[in-house]
């Protein structure tokens, strides 16, 4: 046995060191794979730090920008005037290993798709707490339901307008609530509202950047659900706003001259003033003549004679319901109307809430407007844009509209704005860590104060394709 054993040992040594050669390559195999599993989790924990890193970064950034932002509206140029992107935002600014940009929306061409850069004006917009059921129920996309419900979400008593839902409605709903009953203080609210849906209030614009990004032109392929026909369907949530109002103060901060105050009550005190019907309670009887202060003012602008003449234009009796109204009939030229209506008012109040701006209101706000329509809101941003130098007052819309309707839309407009939306997105280092938050910012007062803020980051890259491709070349030249 012994024997067989010692003849047969080199075939069995030759097969153990098989066996261990074996084992030894299993062993080598297992740590090589180990090796790489580590590896690949530690690149996999190395790339999620940078993109946190770079996510903080962005953040940071973003606050930079918001500072940036306060800066440029802060010193802008003429208070209340829409600041020109030309003055102060190319497409990105680079800063510190990241970037940003500020979203805008072309006022003259919402169609467009290339993103436009800027501020974007609240003004611009609807006021969900001024504009009539009718204004409201003038907007692409809306129903007469949600227009309803918006008059008595805001409305202080709980009488059902036609259509409309007080908190009755919202009583009936699996999760129950009351009718707000007071004004809205952020289009968020807009969500709560009986009759408000997804498609009503974003139409195909899922990540609210104002631009056609890909899957919402690709029919159900991807959400959200789009018709598909190469144009961005816009929700109403593009076109209202909670914000706009301007301050009824002159350029200097001082009071202006209530046309609407005869003679006769400029000589009482403003508490007797005050206790009064407010200004658009409609026709006073009894006017006589316009206030001392507005003849002084037209005299030391123009001259005596001017003066008279205009006086003598002006109706006696009644009230003017808008500076428009005032400048139709005073048979002023609008240079000369342009001289002065920083200094005049129709109302008393301390500022003048929801007032569309005509110079940056896009085509589909405008036509909200009484007296503009749909039938001129094309014709008004066709004038807007050929005569880009002659837009300083309200009177520019007098010569596009027929004069009973430029009547008809004057207690509803100006040319002022004092809130803006800065919709910014940044980058971090290697253009990574997208992040985007909007601000609403008001500069109706001293200093600007961030009215509202909302973080959109979770809508992820929001700025189209050509500047993700601006952005690697960027990166390429190791800019980033
Ligand atoms: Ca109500
Ligand atoms: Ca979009
Ligand atoms: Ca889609
Ligand atoms: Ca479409």
């Amino acid at each position: 046995m012994n024997r067989t054993a010692m003849n047969s040992s080199p075939t069995r040594n030759q097969s153990e060191q098989a066996f261990v050669l074996i084992i030894i390559l299993w062993i080598s195999v297992g740590l090589v794979g180990a090796a790489l599993f580590f590896g690949h989790s530690m690149m996999l924990e190395y790339r999620a730090s940078i993109n946190t890193l770079a996510g903080y970064q962005a953040e940071k950034i973003i606050e930079g920008a918001l500072q940036y932002s306060f800066h440029i509206l802060k010193n802008n140029e003429e208070s209340g005037q829409m600041p020109d992107p030309a003055d102060f935002a190319s497409n990105w600014a680079v800063v510190d290993g990241g970037c940003f940009w500020l979203l805008g929306r072309n006022p003259s061409n919402t169609s467009n798709n290339d993103p436009y850069f800027g501020f974007i004006d609240e003004s611009s917009k609807l006021n969900l707490n001024t504009a009539t059921q009718e204004m409201l129920e003038s907007l692409p996309n809306m129903t007469e339901e949600l227009a309803a419900a918006i008059i008595d979400w805001r409305d202080e008593d709980s009488d059902e307008t036609e259509n409309g839902a007080e908190s009755s409605a919202y009583q009936r709903q699996t999760v129950k609530y009351e009718c707000k009953n007071a004004p809205f203080e952020s289009i968020d609210e807009l969500n709560l509202l009986k009759g408000a849906s997804w498609n009503i209030l974003y139409g195909e614009d899922a990540n609210r950047n104002g631009l056609l990004d890909p899957n919402e032109n690709d029919g159900d392929r991807s959400l959200p659900s789009d018709d598909q026909d190469g144009e961005l369907d816009r929700g109403i949530i593009e076109f209202v706003t909670v914000f706009s109002r301007e301050p009824n103060l002159n350029s200097e901060s001082s009071e202006r001259i209530n046309i609407n105050e005869n003679s006769a009550d400029s000589s009482q005190t403003d508490a007797g003033a005050s206790q009064g019907p407010p200004a658009s309670s409609g026709p006073s009887a009894g006017q006589q003549g316009i206030a001392q202060e507005l003849v002084d003012l037209l005299t030391e602008k123009f001259s005596e004679e001017r003066a008279q003449e205009i006086q003598q234009a002006l109706p006696t009796q009644g009230e003017f319901s808008s500076l428009l109204e005032f400048y139709i009939r005073s048979g002023m030229t609008a240079k000369e109307f342009a001289e002065i209506d920083d200094e005049i008012s129709t109302s008393d109040d301390e500022y003048l809430e929801g007032l569309i701006n005509i110079n940056t209101a896009p085509e589909e706000v405008l036509a909200c407007i009484p007296g503009i329509g749909s039938e001129n809101a094309a014709a008004v941003v066709q004038y807007r844009s050929s005569h880009s130098n002659s837009l300083d007052s309200i009177a520019w819309l007098a010569e596009v509209l027929e004069e009973e309707q430029a009547i008809q839309a004057g207690p509803f407009i100006t040319v002022k704005s004092y809130q803006y939306t800065a919709d910014i997105m940044a980058v971090g280092h290697q253009g990574k860590g997208f992040r985007r938050m909007q601000f609403v910012i008001d500069v109706s007062e001293d200093d600007p104060v961030v009215r509202y803020r909302r973080d959109l980051s979770r809508f992820g890259w929001a700025l189209g394709r050509e500047v993700r491709m601006d952005l690697h070349d960027l990166k390429e030249s190791q800019e980033l």
